[in-house]
């Protein structure tokens, strides 16, 4: 757009994709002498029609934020340099020569954190810095979060992104599982305001459930809430199935031929009565069959289940569950129920592995410390401080850090915030220097949202519609620094032993974009003749014209460009979600695996959990709007008015523990303890208490003025790291016992 409007001379308005949750908003950034004067909703948005919420308009604060990294930052002992890109990657190059001449690149691994999956650049080009290093395996913020529904996915499926959405648009009766879509905008459910579907589903008659442990925002838009003991949910579905089956409400609809393993799951939900659980759950038996029964007969129905459902003891299993039921109630693959999205680009990260050539298999590896087997190529994060402290002659020695902050998010944080200095090459591209980042040897900061172009990626593959939206940066920069792109192929160069000086990044990207064309059918000659240019936007204009709407370079007249974007700057929208199961299918069998053995191994542990008396109360996370994990406490209209990081608690707890309202209390768990200002409310279940992640932003050593005067605790001191979900790996964070008491 660009146009100067008639205020002021200097004033231009661009219209910019909002990267920070997967709501995708389209906004309108008005700009006056380089600065961010407003940020709103573009209403000619064809995606998200104006709307926005507060982190939205942060965009601009992040951007002038005065603690932002511009410059790369090279540390020795506890003194920061400011230094020249040049300087920075000759520092890059000794300390990876270091490790690779003294260890091996078998000793040097990566942590990569959920902006990853958000950024234009970094999205794009992770792999490539992981596959050219040759890492022998990384940790990702992945197995704090979606790691049960991507095993569930490719078990079920055949591919780990393979998530089916819920069809908010056109369902009769939507339940929601874990998910709090009010603070956290959707997830794996890419939907622009999520609370406007809600209502229009009771608007037109139909039907809005939630099943969590407290009432949340999304419950006070919903018909009914209904409380859950914390990582009881896959005992409550499997109760579900039960009810299904016993009653003759099981019905696959027109997915059938498709589907293998029903009679696996008729006889393994046998005995798992609605009675036999509901104590466990608290959730009363009646009440399971009528939930049941309603499904099963809406005219349609989705379930939806998000991180309340995988950052749990029992994650697989529960988000295998979810789509199991949708299976069940014939709602897999139909409108209105739970659909597989057609993406308007090939996502990088959904090429096939390798590795899975011959099956899907897991354990191919163990941990370097406890022997955990590998799953999907990663072992629990929060083991990356074992593994630096103890795993001896196997233990990291080298660690890349890519938009991630694991010394906040991730379990064991206290270890890892020791272990972290016994690194002898630590390189992190992120742009704060914060908990994480502070140990480092070296800082490569990326360029801010605005700087950027964008266009989503990963997270199209779960969009309600086909959508895309391309967006030009709003504010170039000035100086010419290096995007995420080429810092990541080049320090994947330096791990190919190439000094800084002999790196042709153009070559390396060339090849890249060659393998990718290959892999997509298209001819790499034509495709590299097709789309010149170098990087994430000429490799954008690939994914989109081998993809499903794309021209195929000729083959398919009249098909996208990435020009056809650039040509509609409100977003070209190609429709709701389609039926397409049997064109996403890629299990070796071919078909819908609903009863995979690696899964159902797990119902023993499960039966086990029924026999366990729970005597504690129950710690659980939570998200608010104006938050974003761990990094965006640094934004003073964010954090500003009433502390965010509380302790939920039941009036009936509080008065038990001898606990009031904004005092502190003292939260211990077998792993650690803190001091927490308490919130009583009974928007939390009895015997269920809640904290919010991301904060704990008083260690010495950080730029972060505002985080820091706004600190908060981490609540991940509390987790035990070794409690996962077995069949994934992810982290048991929901469901923690913990002891309150006064301070
Ligand atoms: N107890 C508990 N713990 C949790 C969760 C929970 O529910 N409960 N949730 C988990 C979940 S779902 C997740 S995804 C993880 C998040 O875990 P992480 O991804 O490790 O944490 P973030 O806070 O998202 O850290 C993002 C980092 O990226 C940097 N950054 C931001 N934007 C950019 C960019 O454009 N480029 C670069 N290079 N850097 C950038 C920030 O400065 C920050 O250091 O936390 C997990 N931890
Ligand atoms: N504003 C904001 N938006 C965000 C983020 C953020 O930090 N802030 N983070 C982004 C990221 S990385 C992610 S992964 C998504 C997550 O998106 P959501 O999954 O929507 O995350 P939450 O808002 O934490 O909601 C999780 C809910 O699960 C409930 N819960 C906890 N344990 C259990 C359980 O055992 N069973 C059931 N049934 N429920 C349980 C909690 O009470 C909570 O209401 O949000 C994304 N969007
Ligand atoms: S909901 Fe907020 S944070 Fe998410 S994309 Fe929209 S404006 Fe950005
Ligand atoms: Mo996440």
């Amino acid at each position: 757009m660009n146009a100067p409007d008639d205020r002021a001379q200097t004033r231009s308005v661009h219209l910019r994709t909002c990267p920070l949750c997967e709501a995708m908003c389209g906004l309108e950034v008005h700009v006056e002498d380089r600065q961010v004067a407003l940020i709103r909703g573009d209403r000619d948005d064809v995606w998200s029609r104006g709307y926005l919420c507060p982190k939205g308009t942060a965009l601009g604060h992040l951007h002038h934020d005065p603690d932002r990294l511009t410059v790369p930052m090279v540390r020795t002992g506890d003194a920061w340099a400011e230094v020249s890109w040049d300087d920075a990657f000759a520092r890059c190059e000794e300390l990876i020569g270091h490790v690779l001449a003294t260890y091996g690149k078998d000793r040097v691994t990566a942590y990569i954190g959920n902006p990853t999956a958000h950024a234009f650049s970094l999205g794009r080009y992770v792999g490539v810095l992981v596959g050219m290093a040759g890492l022998p395996s990384v940790f990702s913020a992945g197995t704090i979060d979606q790691w049960p529904k991507n095993v569930s996915s490719i078990l079920m499926y055949g591919g780990m992104w393979t998530i089916p959405v819920p069809d908010l648009d056109r369902t009769d009766h939507l339940v929601i599982m874990g998910g709090n879509p009010q603070a956290s905008g959707g997830s794996l459910l890419a939907c622009a305001d999520v609370l406007a579907k809600l209502d229009a589903i009771r608007a037109r008659g139909g039907r809005v459930v939630v099943i969590d442990p407290r009432r949340t925002g999304t419950a006070d838009h919903a018909d009914e809430w209904v409380p859950i003991v914390p990582g009881t949910d896959a005992a409550f579905l499997m109760s579900v199935c039960q009810v299904l089956f016993d009653d003759g409400l099981v019905d696959v609809g027109a997915i059938a031929p498709l589907v293998a393993g029903l009679d696996d799951v008729r006889a393994l939900v046998a005995d798992w009565t609605p009675e036999r659980v509901a104590a466990t759950c608290g959730i009363p038996a009646d009440t399971i069959r009528r939930l049941a029964r309603d499904l099963a007969t809406a005219p349609s129905a989705a379930l939806y289940g998000r991180i309340g459902t995988c950052n749990q003891e029992f994650g697989t299993l529960t988000s295998w569950l979810v789509d199991v039921v949708n299976v069940l109630t014939g709602n897999l693959d139909r409108p209105g129920g739970a659909m597989f999205a057609k993406p308007v680009a090939r996502a990088v990260s959904t090429l096939p592995d390798p590795g899975f050539a011959d099956g899907i298999t897991f354990g191919r590896w163990t941990s370097r410390v406890g022997d955990i087997p590998e799953v999907l190529g990663q072992v629990p994060v929060g083991l990356l401080a074992e593994e630096i402290l103890d795993g001896g002659d196997r233990s990291w020695k080298g660690l890349f850090t890519i938009a991630g902050n694991p010394v906040i998010s991730s379990t064991n944080p206290d270890r890892l915030d020791v272990a972290l200095d016994d690194l002898e090459c630590m390189i992190s591209i992120d742009n704060y220097l914060n908990e994480t980042t502070r140990h480092a040897h070296v800082i490569l900061p990326g360029l801010s949202a605005l700087e950027q172009p964008h266009f989503d990626d990963l997270i199209l593959e779960w969009a309600l519609r086909s959508v895309g939206n391309w967006s030009e940066p709003v504010i170039p920069t000035a100086d010419r620094r290096p995007a995420e792109w080429q810092i990541l192929t080049i320090l994947g160069a330096m791990m190919l032993g190439l000094r800084a000086d002999d790196i042709d990044v153009q070559a390396f990207d060339d090849a890249y974009f060659s393998v990718l064309a290959e892999a997509w059918g298209i001819d790499p000659a034509i495709a590299l003749a097709g789309s010149p240019g170098v990087g994430p936007e000429r490799l954008l204009d690939l994914q989109i014209r081998a993809g499903h709407f794309g021209d195929r370079y000729g083959d398919r007249p009249g098909g996208l460009t990435l020009q056809s974007f650039k040509d509609s700057p409100h977003g070209i929208d190609l429709g709701p979600l389609v039926p397409r199961l049997g064109e996403v299918l890629a299990t070796p069998s071919g078909k819908l695996e609903l009863a995979p053995p690696h899964i159902t191994a797990d119902l023993t542990r499960l039966a086990a959990r029924l026999e366990r008396e729970v005597d504690s109360l129950l710690l659980v996370s939570r998200r608010h709007l104006r938050s974003n994990n761990s990094w965006m406490h640094n934004v003073k209209v964010l954090v500003r008015g009433k502390d965010r990081c509380t302790l939920l608690i039941h009036p009936d707890d509080a008065a038990s523990a001898g606990v009031v309202d904004g005092a502190l209390a003292r939260v211990s768990s077998a792993n650690g303890t803190i001091d927490v200002a308490v919130e009583v409310s009974d928007e939390m279940m009895p015997g269920v208490v809640s904290l919010p992640h991301g904060w704990g932003h008083d260690l010495a050593g950080t730029r972060l003025a505002v985080a820091r005067a706004h600190a908060g605790v981490n609540n991940n001191k509390l987790a035990d790291p070794w409690s996962i979900d077995v069949p994934s790996n992810n982290a048991a964070v929901n469901g923690i016992p913990v002891d309150v008491r006064p301070v």
